[in-house]
C-alpha cells in the first residue's frame, strides 16, 4: 500500500480536489485515493472522520494530515523539490505563488455562477454580474504568463506546475460553459484539457454514478 492517501470528492464536481490530485500525479508518486461522495446525508461524518474541516481534500502521508488544496501542493513542493513543482526561479515562483493565492482566494463570481461540472454542456450560458470581470482578469494573467513563457513549453510556466493544477478547474468551467476566449487564453485551456492526467481524471469524472441534483456550491 502507498505511503500517500487522498480523499476527494467527486471527481465531476470537486474542483479542490482536482488540483492536488493533478499536483501529485506531477509528482509520480504512487498513492491511493477514496472519493466520498459529496452531500449526500452520511457526506459530513465521512467527511469529519478525514479532517478537521470536514472538507476534501486531505491528504494524509504518514502521521501528517492535510486539509487544504493549496497547503497539500506546498507540502508535495517540500518533500518532491525534483518534481518542478513551482518554476525554478525565483521571480517566477513569487509571481506563481500570487496567482494560486488570487486562485485560491478569489473569483467568487466565476465559481458561483460557472460550477464545475465536467459532464455537463452549456454553451448558451449567460454569465451573471461579476462573472466577465473574473474572467478578463483569469486571462490577463494567463496572457501574461504565456507571453513570457511561450518558448518553454505550453503551461503558464513552461512545464505544468502546481499553478496550472490551480487553474484547471477553470479550464473545465470556460469548456462547459462555452467561454469564448482570445487566441492565447484558449490555446492554454486545451493544452490544460489535453494533459494525460487530467483526460484521465475527465474519464473518471464522466463515468462516475454519483450525481448532485441541487448543485449550487459557491465555495466550489
Ligand atoms: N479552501 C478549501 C476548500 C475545500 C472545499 O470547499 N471543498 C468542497 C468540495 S470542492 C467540500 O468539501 N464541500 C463539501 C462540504 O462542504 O460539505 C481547499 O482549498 O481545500
Amino acid at each position: 500500500m502507498s505511503d500517500f492517501t487522498i480523499i476527494l470528492g467527486n471527481k465531476n464536481y470537486s474542483s479542490w480536489s482536482l488540483r492536488p490530485w493533478l499536483v501529485l500525479r506531477k509528482t509520480g508518486v504512487a498513492f491511493t485515493e477514496e472519493v466520498i461522495p459529496l452531500y449526500a446525508p452520511e457526506s459530513k461524518s465521512r467527511l469529519l472522520a478525514h479532517g478537521p474541516s470536514g472538507k476534501v481534500p486531505v491528504l494524509k502521508h504518514g502521521d501528517v494530515t492535510i486539509w487544504d488544496s493549496l497547503a497539500i501542493c506546498e507540502y508535495l513542493a517540500e518533500i518532491f523539490p525534483d518534481a518542478g513543482l513551482w518554476p525554478e526561479n525565483s521571480r517566477d515562483r513569487a509571481f506563481a505563488r500570487a496567482i494560486c493565492a488570487e486562485m485560491h482566494s478569489g473569483f467568487m463570481a466565476l465559481r458561483d455562477d460557472m460550477a464545475m461540472d465536467m459532464r455537463a454542456s452549456h454553451p448558451e450560458h449567460i454569465p451573471g454580474p461579476g462573472v466577465d470581470a473574473d474572467i478578463t482578469r483569469i486571462t490577463e494573467i494567463w496572457n501574461q504568463c504565456r507571453a513570457e513563457n511561450a518558448n518553454q513549453g505550453p503551461f503558464l510556466f513552461g512545464d505544468f506546475t502546481i499553478a496550472d493544477a490551480m487553474f484547471a478547474p477553470v479550464a473545465s468551467r470556460f469548456r462547459t460553459y462555452g467561454t469564448k476566449l482570445d487566441k492565447i487564453s484558449a490555446d492554454y485551456t486545451d493544452a490544460v484539457l489535453h494533459w494525460p492526467p487530467l483526460v484521465e481524471w475527465y474519464e473518471e469524472a464522466l463515468a462516475e454514478p454519483f450525481t448532485i441534483t441541487a448543485y449550487n456550491n459557491p465555495e466550489d
